[in-house]
Protein backbone atom coordinates (compact mmCIF):
# COMPACT_ATOMS: atom_id res chain seq x y z
CA UNK A 1 0.00 0.00 0.00
CA UNK A 2 1.43 3.37 -0.72
CA UNK A 3 -0.34 6.64 0.43
CA UNK A 4 -0.14 10.30 -0.05
CA UNK A 5 -1.80 13.25 1.00
CA UNK A 6 -1.75 16.97 -0.14
CA UNK A 7 -3.66 20.32 0.56
CA UNK A 8 -4.06 22.76 -2.51
CA UNK A 9 -5.89 26.02 -2.52
CA UNK A 10 -7.78 27.74 -5.29
CA UNK A 11 -6.90 30.51 -7.61
CA UNK A 12 -8.77 32.53 -9.58
CA UNK A 13 -7.09 34.23 -12.75
CA UNK A 14 -6.86 38.62 -13.42
CA UNK A 15 -5.73 37.81 -16.81
CA UNK A 16 -8.22 34.95 -18.03
CA UNK A 17 -7.68 31.50 -19.62
CA UNK A 18 -10.33 30.92 -22.04
CA UNK A 19 -10.04 28.68 -25.13
CA UNK A 20 -7.42 25.74 -25.75
CA UNK A 21 -4.79 25.38 -28.41
CA UNK A 22 -5.12 21.43 -28.19
CA UNK A 23 -7.58 19.77 -26.35
CA UNK A 24 -5.61 15.91 -26.20
CA UNK A 25 -3.19 17.53 -23.99
CA UNK A 26 -5.10 20.18 -22.56
CA UNK A 27 -3.13 23.21 -23.95
CA UNK A 28 -4.04 26.33 -23.93
CA UNK A 29 -4.63 29.03 -26.78
CA UNK A 30 -3.43 31.90 -23.99
CA UNK A 31 -1.73 32.70 -20.71
CA UNK A 32 -3.30 33.70 -17.70
CA UNK A 33 -2.12 35.35 -14.64
CA UNK A 34 -3.98 34.22 -11.06
CA UNK A 35 -3.84 35.07 -7.24
CA UNK A 36 -3.95 31.73 -5.16
CA UNK A 37 -6.44 32.23 -2.66
CA UNK A 38 -5.35 31.16 1.03
CA UNK A 39 -9.07 29.93 1.97
CA UNK A 40 -10.12 27.72 -0.40
CA UNK A 41 -8.49 24.31 0.00
CA UNK A 42 -8.59 21.21 -1.00
CA UNK A 43 -7.34 18.30 0.77
CA UNK A 44 -6.89 14.77 -1.04
CA UNK A 45 -5.45 11.41 -0.01
CA UNK A 46 -4.35 9.25 -2.95
CA UNK A 47 -4.17 5.19 -1.70
CA UNK A 48 -2.58 2.57 -4.31
CA UNK A 49 -3.30 -0.42 -2.92
CA UNK A 50 -3.05 -4.03 -4.82
CA UNK A 51 -6.65 -5.16 -3.34
CA UNK A 52 -8.25 -2.52 -5.26
CA UNK A 53 -10.12 -3.77 -8.39
CA UNK A 54 -10.49 -0.40 -9.91
CA UNK A 55 -10.44 3.15 -9.42
CA UNK A 56 -12.24 4.87 -6.89
CA UNK A 57 -13.12 8.51 -6.61
CA UNK A 58 -14.90 10.18 -3.69
CA UNK A 59 -15.66 13.95 -3.17
CA UNK A 60 -16.38 15.32 -0.15
CA UNK A 61 -18.03 12.72 1.12
CA UNK A 62 -19.72 11.09 -2.03
CA UNK A 63 -18.86 8.61 -4.66
CA UNK A 64 -18.45 10.86 -8.32
CA UNK A 65 -18.01 7.76 -10.80
CA UNK A 66 -18.68 10.92 -13.76
CA UNK A 67 -15.41 12.54 -12.66
CA UNK A 68 -13.78 9.62 -12.51
CA UNK A 69 -12.21 10.01 -15.96
CA UNK A 70 -10.23 12.67 -15.62
CA UNK A 71 -8.74 12.20 -12.08
CA UNK A 72 -7.37 8.08 -13.68
CA UNK A 73 -6.01 9.35 -16.68
CA UNK A 74 -3.77 11.55 -14.15
CA UNK A 75 -3.18 9.05 -11.89
CA UNK A 76 -2.06 6.46 -15.07
CA UNK A 77 0.67 9.29 -16.49
CA UNK A 78 1.61 8.91 -12.91
CA UNK A 79 2.12 4.75 -12.56
CA UNK A 80 3.79 4.62 -15.49
CA UNK A 81 6.01 6.89 -14.57
CA UNK A 82 6.52 5.12 -11.16
CA UNK A 83 6.04 2.05 -13.08
CA UNK A 84 3.44 0.74 -10.99
CA UNK A 85 0.03 -0.60 -12.07
CA UNK A 86 -1.39 -0.85 -8.60
CA UNK A 87 -5.42 1.17 -8.51
CA UNK A 88 -6.25 4.17 -6.55
CA UNK A 89 -9.04 5.23 -4.26
CA UNK A 90 -9.11 9.13 -4.15
CA UNK A 91 -10.62 11.23 -1.69
CA UNK A 92 -10.81 14.48 -1.44
CA UNK A 93 -12.71 17.15 0.32
CA UNK A 94 -12.84 21.16 -0.46
CA UNK A 95 -14.04 23.55 2.55
CA UNK A 96 -15.70 25.58 -0.49
CA UNK A 97 -19.02 25.22 -2.40
CA UNK A 98 -17.76 22.50 -5.49
CA UNK A 99 -18.10 23.72 -9.16
CA UNK A 100 -20.07 26.83 -8.74
CA UNK A 101 -17.64 29.34 -10.17
CA UNK A 102 -15.20 29.05 -7.14
CA UNK A 103 -12.08 26.66 -9.36
CA UNK A 104 -12.61 23.51 -7.43
CA UNK A 105 -11.11 21.77 -10.40
CA UNK A 106 -7.76 24.27 -9.82
CA UNK A 107 -7.48 23.23 -6.18
CA UNK A 108 -8.66 19.99 -6.78
CA UNK A 109 -6.21 18.18 -9.67
CA UNK A 110 -3.06 20.21 -7.83
CA UNK A 111 -3.89 18.49 -4.66
CA UNK A 112 -4.23 15.16 -6.59
CA UNK A 113 -1.22 15.18 -8.46
CA UNK A 114 1.16 16.50 -5.02
CA UNK A 115 -0.53 13.77 -3.39
CA UNK A 116 0.09 11.03 -6.16
CA UNK A 117 3.56 12.16 -5.99
CA UNK A 118 4.08 11.45 -2.50
CA UNK A 119 2.28 7.89 -2.41
CA UNK A 120 4.41 7.20 -5.33
CA UNK A 121 7.43 8.32 -4.25
CA UNK A 122 8.16 9.98 -7.29
CA UNK A 123 10.05 13.36 -6.15
CA UNK A 124 9.09 15.26 -9.18
CA UNK A 125 9.84 19.32 -9.38
CA UNK A 126 7.07 22.08 -8.75
CA UNK A 127 7.24 22.25 -12.49
CA UNK A 128 6.30 19.16 -13.27
CA UNK A 129 3.36 18.71 -11.11
CA UNK A 130 2.26 21.53 -12.78
CA UNK A 131 2.63 20.47 -16.44
CA UNK A 132 0.39 16.84 -14.96
CA UNK A 133 -2.05 19.08 -12.64
CA UNK A 134 -2.38 21.12 -16.52
CA UNK A 135 -3.60 17.58 -17.85
CA UNK A 136 -6.70 17.66 -15.78
CA UNK A 137 -7.58 20.95 -15.03
CA UNK A 138 -5.41 24.23 -16.90
CA UNK A 139 -6.32 26.45 -14.13
CA UNK A 140 -5.07 23.47 -12.24
CA UNK A 141 -1.41 23.92 -13.13
CA UNK A 142 -1.19 27.69 -11.28
CA UNK A 143 -2.46 26.15 -7.85
CA UNK A 144 1.03 24.18 -7.57
CA UNK A 145 2.30 27.62 -6.93
CA UNK A 146 1.16 30.37 -4.48
CA UNK A 147 1.30 34.17 -3.97
CA UNK A 148 0.73 35.91 -7.69
CA UNK A 149 1.11 33.01 -10.81
CA UNK A 150 2.23 32.72 -14.40
CA UNK A 151 0.86 30.07 -16.86
CA UNK A 152 2.35 29.93 -19.94
CA UNK A 153 0.57 28.99 -22.80
CA UNK A 154 3.72 26.82 -24.33
CA UNK A 155 4.16 26.41 -28.37
CA UNK A 156 5.46 22.53 -28.46
CA UNK A 157 3.11 19.79 -29.25
CA UNK A 158 4.04 17.88 -26.65
CA UNK A 159 3.17 20.37 -23.82
CA UNK A 160 6.12 20.26 -21.76
CA UNK A 161 6.28 24.08 -22.44
CA UNK A 162 3.06 24.81 -20.83
CA UNK A 163 3.49 24.83 -17.22
CA UNK A 164 2.70 27.64 -14.10
CA UNK A 165 5.61 29.58 -12.78
CA UNK A 166 5.23 32.03 -9.25
CA UNK A 167 5.76 35.54 -10.15
CA UNK A 168 5.21 37.53 -6.37
CA UNK A 169 4.92 35.76 -3.27
CA UNK A 170 2.12 36.33 -1.37
CA UNK A 171 3.65 38.18 1.16
CA UNK A 172 5.17 41.11 -1.08
CA UNK A 173 1.60 42.55 -1.69
CA UNK A 174 -0.71 40.97 0.16
CA UNK A 175 -3.86 41.65 -1.65
CA UNK A 176 -7.20 40.13 0.02
CA UNK A 177 -10.74 38.93 -2.10
CA UNK A 178 -13.86 38.72 -1.15
CA UNK A 179 -16.35 36.42 -2.96
CA UNK A 180 -19.93 37.41 -2.78
CA UNK A 181 -21.79 34.18 -3.34
CA UNK A 182 -24.71 34.83 -5.72
CA UNK A 183 -26.02 31.18 -6.41
CA UNK A 184 -25.44 27.44 -5.19
CA UNK A 185 -25.27 24.59 -7.28
CA UNK A 186 -23.03 23.27 -9.83
CA UNK A 187 -22.52 24.99 -13.34
CA UNK A 188 -24.93 23.08 -15.67
CA UNK A 189 -21.98 23.61 -18.88
CA UNK A 190 -18.38 23.10 -17.82
CA UNK A 191 -15.72 25.68 -18.64
CA UNK A 192 -13.75 22.40 -21.05
CA UNK A 193 -16.75 21.90 -23.15
CA UNK A 194 -17.79 26.30 -22.89
CA UNK A 195 -14.21 26.90 -24.29
CA UNK A 196 -14.30 24.72 -26.98
CA UNK A 197 -18.23 26.18 -28.17
CA UNK A 198 -16.43 29.47 -28.16
CA UNK A 199 -13.55 28.91 -30.07
CA UNK A 200 -15.88 27.53 -32.74
CA UNK A 201 -18.27 30.09 -32.92
CA UNK A 202 -17.78 33.14 -31.07
CA UNK A 203 -16.66 35.89 -33.95
CA UNK A 204 -14.94 37.78 -30.69
CA UNK A 205 -13.02 34.52 -30.00
CA UNK A 206 -9.82 35.35 -32.90
CA UNK A 207 -9.97 39.09 -31.13
CA UNK A 208 -9.52 37.28 -27.62
CA UNK A 209 -6.48 35.10 -28.62
CA UNK A 210 -5.08 38.33 -30.12
CA UNK A 211 -5.22 41.04 -27.68
CA UNK A 212 -4.52 38.63 -24.47
CA UNK A 213 -0.83 38.91 -24.38
CA UNK A 214 -0.86 42.81 -24.41
CA UNK A 215 -3.50 41.94 -20.85
CA UNK A 216 -0.43 39.96 -19.74
CA UNK A 217 2.74 42.00 -20.33
CA UNK A 218 0.35 45.02 -18.36
CA UNK A 219 -0.60 42.83 -15.53
CA UNK A 220 3.23 41.46 -15.15
CA UNK A 221 4.74 44.80 -15.28
CA UNK A 222 1.35 46.24 -12.57
CA UNK A 223 2.51 43.43 -10.08
CA UNK A 224 6.37 44.53 -10.58
CA UNK A 225 5.20 48.02 -9.77
CA UNK A 226 2.51 47.33 -7.27
CA UNK A 227 0.32 49.64 -9.22
CA UNK A 228 -3.29 48.39 -8.20
CA UNK A 229 -5.05 50.88 -10.42
CA UNK A 230 -3.39 49.00 -13.01
CA UNK A 231 -4.02 45.84 -11.72
CA UNK A 232 -7.38 46.59 -11.16
CA UNK A 233 -8.07 47.87 -14.97
CA UNK A 234 -6.39 45.73 -16.98
CA UNK A 235 -8.07 42.69 -14.47
CA UNK A 236 -11.70 44.40 -15.29
CA UNK A 237 -10.86 44.03 -19.01
CA UNK A 238 -9.85 40.69 -19.32
CA UNK A 239 -12.61 39.53 -17.28
CA UNK A 240 -14.89 41.66 -19.78
CA UNK A 241 -13.33 40.47 -22.68
CA UNK A 242 -13.84 36.52 -21.78
CA UNK A 243 -17.75 36.98 -21.03
CA UNK A 244 -18.00 38.80 -24.31
CA UNK A 245 -16.21 36.37 -25.92
CA UNK A 246 -18.33 33.14 -24.24
CA UNK A 247 -21.81 35.66 -23.76
CA UNK A 248 -21.44 36.22 -28.43
CA UNK A 249 -20.94 32.12 -28.54
CA UNK A 250 -23.91 30.27 -29.75
CA UNK A 251 -25.54 28.84 -27.50
CA UNK A 252 -24.89 31.97 -25.72
CA UNK A 253 -22.75 31.11 -22.52
CA UNK A 254 -24.16 33.61 -20.10
CA UNK A 255 -22.96 33.26 -16.40
CA UNK A 256 -23.96 35.79 -14.52
CA UNK A 257 -27.15 36.69 -13.16
CA UNK A 258 -28.65 39.68 -11.63
CA UNK A 259 -26.80 39.86 -8.78
CA UNK A 260 -23.78 39.36 -10.25
CA UNK A 261 -23.75 42.53 -12.41
CA UNK A 262 -25.40 44.68 -9.41
CA UNK A 263 -22.12 43.01 -7.63
CA UNK A 264 -20.40 44.91 -10.27
CA UNK A 265 -21.65 47.87 -10.31
CA UNK A 266 -20.94 47.89 -6.51
CA UNK A 267 -17.56 47.53 -6.79
CA UNK A 268 -16.88 50.27 -9.84
CA UNK A 269 -18.55 52.51 -7.57
CA UNK A 270 -16.71 51.74 -4.55
CA UNK A 271 -13.40 52.38 -6.80
CA UNK A 272 -14.77 55.87 -8.20
CA UNK A 273 -14.70 56.66 -4.48
CA UNK A 274 -11.11 55.93 -3.97
CA UNK A 275 -11.73 52.52 -2.47
CA UNK A 276 -8.86 50.33 -4.28
CA UNK A 277 -10.99 47.31 -5.61
CA UNK A 278 -12.13 45.75 -8.51
CA UNK A 279 -13.99 42.80 -9.61
CA UNK A 280 -13.55 39.16 -11.49
CA UNK A 281 -15.95 36.83 -12.58
CA UNK A 282 -14.81 33.12 -13.95
CA UNK A 283 -17.21 30.67 -15.35
CA UNK A 284 -19.89 30.90 -13.30
CA UNK A 285 -21.90 33.42 -11.09
CA UNK A 286 -19.62 34.28 -8.40
CA UNK A 287 -18.09 37.86 -7.88
CA UNK A 288 -14.55 37.87 -6.68
CA UNK A 289 -13.50 41.38 -5.16
CA UNK A 290 -10.08 42.18 -5.40
CA UNK A 291 -8.85 44.42 -2.95
CA UNK A 292 -6.22 46.71 -0.50
CA UNK A 293 -6.33 45.04 3.01
CA UNK A 294 -7.20 48.69 4.31
CA UNK A 295 -10.74 48.15 1.87
CA UNK A 296 -11.85 44.65 2.82
CA UNK A 297 -13.52 45.22 5.61
CA UNK A 298 -15.68 47.93 3.65
CA UNK A 299 -16.16 46.14 0.79
CA UNK A 300 -17.48 42.54 2.37
CA UNK A 301 -19.85 44.65 3.92
CA UNK A 302 -21.15 46.82 1.00
CA UNK A 303 -21.57 43.11 -0.82
CA UNK A 304 -22.91 41.15 2.46
CA UNK A 305 -25.68 43.76 2.08
CA UNK A 306 -26.59 43.70 -1.79
CA UNK A 307 -30.18 42.18 -2.11
CA UNK A 308 -29.50 38.44 -3.51
CA UNK A 309 -26.40 38.17 -1.91
CA UNK A 310 -26.32 34.63 -0.43
CA UNK A 311 -22.93 34.85 1.54
CA UNK A 312 -19.18 36.24 1.15
CA UNK A 313 -16.35 35.17 2.17
CA UNK A 314 -13.05 36.33 3.06
CA UNK A 315 -9.39 35.60 2.21
CA UNK A 316 -5.95 36.75 1.82
CA UNK A 317 -3.77 35.38 -0.48
CA UNK A 318 -2.22 31.68 -0.24
CA UNK A 319 0.58 29.74 -0.88
CA UNK A 320 1.79 26.57 -3.59
CA UNK A 321 0.30 22.92 -2.92
CA UNK A 322 1.72 21.28 0.29
CA UNK A 323 1.86 17.63 0.41
CA UNK A 324 1.36 16.55 4.09
CA UNK A 325 2.51 13.67 5.42
CA UNK A 326 -0.94 11.06 6.56
CA UNK A 327 -0.41 7.73 7.85
CA UNK A 328 -0.39 4.67 6.13
C1 LIG B 1 -9.36 30.89 -15.55
N1 LIG B 1 -11.36 29.54 -16.05
O1 LIG B 1 -8.37 31.40 -16.10
C2 LIG B 1 -10.56 30.67 -16.42
C3 LIG B 1 -11.48 31.83 -16.41
C4 LIG B 1 -12.73 29.86 -15.97
C5 LIG B 1 -12.84 31.25 -16.46
O2 LIG B 1 -9.64 28.16 -16.01
O3 LIG B 1 -10.98 22.65 -19.37
O4 LIG B 1 -11.64 24.13 -15.27
O5 LIG B 1 -10.25 21.92 -17.12
O6 LIG B 1 -8.70 23.23 -18.58
O7 LIG B 1 -9.30 25.01 -15.71
C6 LIG B 1 -11.70 27.18 -15.62
O8 LIG B 1 -11.35 26.23 -16.53
O9 LIG B 1 -10.74 24.28 -17.61
C7 LIG B 1 -10.84 28.33 -15.91
P1 LIG B 1 -10.14 22.96 -18.20
P2 LIG B 1 -10.68 24.83 -16.16
O10 LIG B 1 -9.40 30.62 -14.33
Amino acid sequence: MKQGAATARSNIALVKYWGKRQARLNLPAVGSLSITLDALATETTVRFDSAFESDDLVLDGERRPEQLERVSQCLDIMREMAGVSLHAHVASANNFPTAAGLASSASGFAALVAAANAALGLDLSERDLSILARRGSGSAARSIFGGFVEMYPGQDDDGLDSYAEPLLAAQDWPLEVIVAITAQGRKAVSSGSGMARSAASSPYYGQWVATHAQDMDVARSAIAARDFEALATVSERSCLKMHAAAMATTPPLIYWNGVTVECMHAVSAMRRRGVPVFFTIDAGPQLKAVCEPTAAAAVRSELAEMPGVIETLHTGLGPGVEATVSAP
